[in-house]
């Protein structure tokens, strides 16, 4: 039972709204979270930027815009009703479904009424006097609470290239995580794409069906992989009804929170023949199966990896008509699987299509963006629709873009300027009561998102309840705990080549060049994050300050 009455806010203030807890963003974590803390009975709010719930799957709604994760691995596990009631399509859903999906989940558990839409974040500041953060949006809105939670998302602060001209641009330009609401004609257009990661792989094979042109700008390739998708039948939903237990007690064992559990050898002690049999098996099956249930060594040793490399590389040439064209989609800079491993279905046959024409700009740059389209090397490529699908200011970005201010006024910004510090990728020293969901250092950056969310849903509402049974206001991470578990993330990431090269997972992004590279990700995987988490808990919240 509830010791305090947790439905009041910190105080009364009667020109400001006062919450228990201020939860920035209504997308996967922000929802569950705020349903948590509903459950435990405490006054919780939400302000969303968006006009309408579901976070990453509100903004990118591009088209060709899908699910890489299986459906039934990518649902909210913590309610059985939810699971008997919901039916996934196939196997890898569409955007607009699992959208559909969070608005569903938002009615079922009555979380509309609070939830405030529209209600972008600008600044938090916290007053030490009281412990309570003040929360103040773009339009003015403002509340207090003796808590903030982030659920502001990994990959949801879009960037746009720096590249001369840009707003000269006569025609269309959209930013794939910032598509509109309304149909965008592409059919016998002249669309142009820059970026070939996930977003822009997705993109370009949808385009390519209906453009009139297409003119692919590619800075570095990557190594994409079939998606292997399919439509789930009766029968399926039946089975996969009764088989969610063991998927997510499955999930729960995975480093990464998938179905996929990597193998337990080497790839150097396989003879050849054992590796390309089970390399061609992990190879037909859906999703990440290669990524993701590979040899154990491939995303750590570079001669596993070489070897690896090789058979992808194999796996592609085979789908390319034009030498030439297959050269340029190989990616040279990288391993396999060192960058996120993009997932496809017809993605590399599009270049064998006569309206899709691929440019290699890491070969020869951009020199600008005119009324009439992309000047590349002298040559102008004129487009009736450029799409930018240039990625994210990633995992600490959209934390950056809110003036989070802690003790004696600290920006969160300027502390995390060479690189974030954290405890638990869930807390930060000279920040007291402000919990980030997904955050930099959080297991969740490096795992199939919703099965690690709901691990740090449930172990802040935890950490919360317990504060509100023993009658503390204010929890903070002391120095030595962050700084510790900071090193341990450090030394995780030294051990895989994931982190040796460039990708949003380690910051470097080209239109950020004052982003430094640095650690952003928990690279122990889901179990080992979870454990260590727990064992902070059963130990009276080792490492934190309780007041
Ligand atoms: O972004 P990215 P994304 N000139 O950063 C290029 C998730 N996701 O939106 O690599 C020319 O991967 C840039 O080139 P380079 C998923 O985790 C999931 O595609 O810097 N090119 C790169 O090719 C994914 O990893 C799904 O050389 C420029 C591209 O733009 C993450 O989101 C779907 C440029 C950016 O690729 C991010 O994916 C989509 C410039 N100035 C995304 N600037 C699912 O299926 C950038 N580029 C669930």
């Amino acid at each position: 039972m509830p010791k305090s009455d947790r439905s009041a806010g910190p105080s009364d203030r009667p020109d400001v709204a006062s919450y228990h807890t201020l939860i920035i963003g209504a997308g996967i974590a922000g929802l569950y979270q705020l349903h948590r803390l509903r459950e435990f009975g405490f006054s919780a709010r939400i302000f969303e930027a968006g006009d309408g719930v579901g976070g990453t799957w509100y903004w990118n709604r591009y088209p060709g815009a899908r699910l890489d994760s299986e459906s039934y691995t990518f649902c909210y596990s913590f309610s059985q009703e939810l699971l008997d009631e919901w039916e996934w399509s196939e196997r890898f859903v569409s955007q607009s479904e699992l959208l559909s999906y969070y608005e569903y989940v938002a009615d079922k558990f009555d979380l509309h009424p609070h939830i405030d839409l529209g209600a972008r974040v600008s600044s938090a500041t916290f007053d030490e006097s009281e412990n309570v953060w003040e929360v103040e949006a773009e339009d003015g809105r403002r509340a207090r609470a003796r808590f903030v939670i982030t659920a502001v998302g990994a990959l949801s602060a879009p960037t746009l290239p720096r590249i001369e001209g840009r707003e000269s641009f006569e025609g269309e330009a959209y930013h794939t995580a910032r598509w509109p609401h309304e149909p965008v004609e592409l059919e016998g257009k002249r669309v142009g794409v820059i970026g070939t990661g996930s977003s822009g792989v997705q993109m370009i094979q949808e385009c390519a069906k209906v453009a009139k042109r297409l003119t692919v700008f590619q800075r570095t390739p990557n190594y994409c992989m079939p998606l292997r998708n399919a439509p789930i039948g009766e029968e399926g939903q039946r089975r996969l009804k009764a088989s969610y237990p063991e998927i997510f007690r499955r999930c729960r064992k995975t480093l990464g929170g998938f179905l996929y559990e990597s193998d337990p050898r080497s790839a150097l002690e396989c003879t050849p023949a054992e590796r390309e049999a089970y390399w061609e098996q992990q190879y037909t099956k859906p999703g990440f199966a290669l990524w993701l249930g590979n040899f154990q060594d491939i995303l750590a040793d570079e001669e596993a990896n070489a070897l690896a490399t090789e058979f992808v590389v194999r796996k592609i040439r085979e789908r390319i008509d034009d030498p030439e064209v297959a050269e340029k989609l190989i990616p040279k800079s990288h391993g396999f699987g060192t960058r996120r491993v993009p997932l496809e279905t017809s993605y590399y046959e599009v270049y064998n299509q006569g309206n899709v024409e691929l440019v290699d700009v890491l070969e020869t740059p951009i020199d600008r963006i005119t009324p009439r389209g992309v000047l590349v090397g002298g040559v102008e490529y004129e487009l009736d629709v450029l799409v930018y699908a240039t990625g994210f200011d990633a995992i600490t970005g959209a934390l950056d873009r809110i003036d989070f201010r802690g003790v004696r006024g600290r920006k969160l910004k300027e502390k995390w300027g060479d690189g974030p510090k954290t405890y638990l990728g869930m807390t930060s020293a000279g920040f007291p009561n402000l919990l980030t969901l997904v955050g930099p250092h959080n297991g969740s950056t490096f795992c199939n998102m919703p099965r690690c969310i709901e691990q740090n849903v449930a172990w802040v509402a935890d950490l919360l309840a317990h504060m509100d049974d023993k009658g503390y206001e204010r929890v903070e991470a002391t120095e030595d705990a962050e700084k510790s578990w900071t090193e341990h993330c450090q030394e995780l990431a030294s051990m895989t080549l994931l982190t040796k090269t460039d990708s949003w997972f380690v910051g470097v992004n080209v239109n950020l060049p004052e982003k430094k590279r640095t650690v952003l990700q928990y690279m122990g995987g889901a179990p080992l994050f979870e454990e260590k988490c727990n064992e902070v808990a059963a130990k009276g919240y080792e490492g934190f300050t309780l007041e």
